[in-house]
């Protein structure tokens, strides 16, 4: 890992790119922190499970989800929301551990959008074949703050497209401990995760896990 290597080795990690205007890629930003990430969402998983959510077109997800911090992103018939409690056990979600937030401020930083302070975690959890269909977030209050995007585990191929949900989206493959941050002009463009390849990963196993760190409220 390109953290633990002596300092006269320099930084291994491939250089961030600006995929598109306000889009960013950081390959590998997080791999050095991969097993705390690991460990922080076990914690989260034993206080507020991943759980199967229905979309408002009365669908199941293929992902499984739950959160961490002040709010969370929840789904149901009702529709698409944030809030301060997990809908399954009444209780606030578990706390976003400083680890993260500092991980998340350090990436939108080198991304040009300081100041970030998140709110809201959502941990998805992609066993082989799930999906993501193209979407835009545009649940939060604001949509002037960046999204920090966190992936572990199995490599995905994510869509970036346009403004319009028929714009043809690019593919950026998306690897253990790579991190994405779109924001600014960016921030509303649709997005979606083709279906997890099955394999294993040496730390994460059969699995992809993504968290998206926003401020949401
Ligand atoms: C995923 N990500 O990577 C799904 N949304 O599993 C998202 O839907 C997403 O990566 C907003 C910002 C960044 C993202
Ligand atoms: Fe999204």
């Amino acid at each position: 890992m390109a953290g633990q290597l002596p300092l006269a080795f320099g930084d291994l990690r491939p250089p961030a790119t600006e995929f598109l205007p306000g889009a960013w890629h950081l390959p590998r930003y997080a791999a050095g922190q991969a097993k705390a990430l690991l460990a922080a969402i076990d914690l989260v998983n034993q206080h507020a499970p991943f759980r199967s959510m229905m979309t408002p077109g009365r669908r199941w997800m293929s992902v499984a989800l739950t959160n961490c911090g002040a709010l969370g992103w929840v789904t149901d018939q009702r529709g698409y929301r944030y809030q301060a409690t997990d809908p399954e056990s009444g209780r606030p979600w578990p706390p976003l551990p400083d680890g993260l937030l500092a991980l998340a401020q350090g990436a939108a930083s080198v991304a040009g959008y300081p100041g970030f302070v998140p709110d809201a975690c959502l941990i998805n959890r992609y066993l082989p074949g799930a999906k993501m269909a193209l979407h835009q977030d545009r649940d939060e209050r604001s949509y002037d703050h960046p999204i920090v995007s966190v992936s572990l585990g199995l490599p995905a191929t994510f869509l970036f497209g346009g403004l319009e949900r028929t714009d043809r989206p690019e593919r950026i493959l998306l690897e253990h401990g790579d991190v994405v941050v779109f924001g600014g002009p960016a921030r509303l463009r649709f997005h979606g995760i083709l279906p997890v390849a099955d394999g294993e990963h040496p730390e994460v196993g059969r699995q992809r896990l993504n968290l998206t760190l926003r401020k949401a409220g």
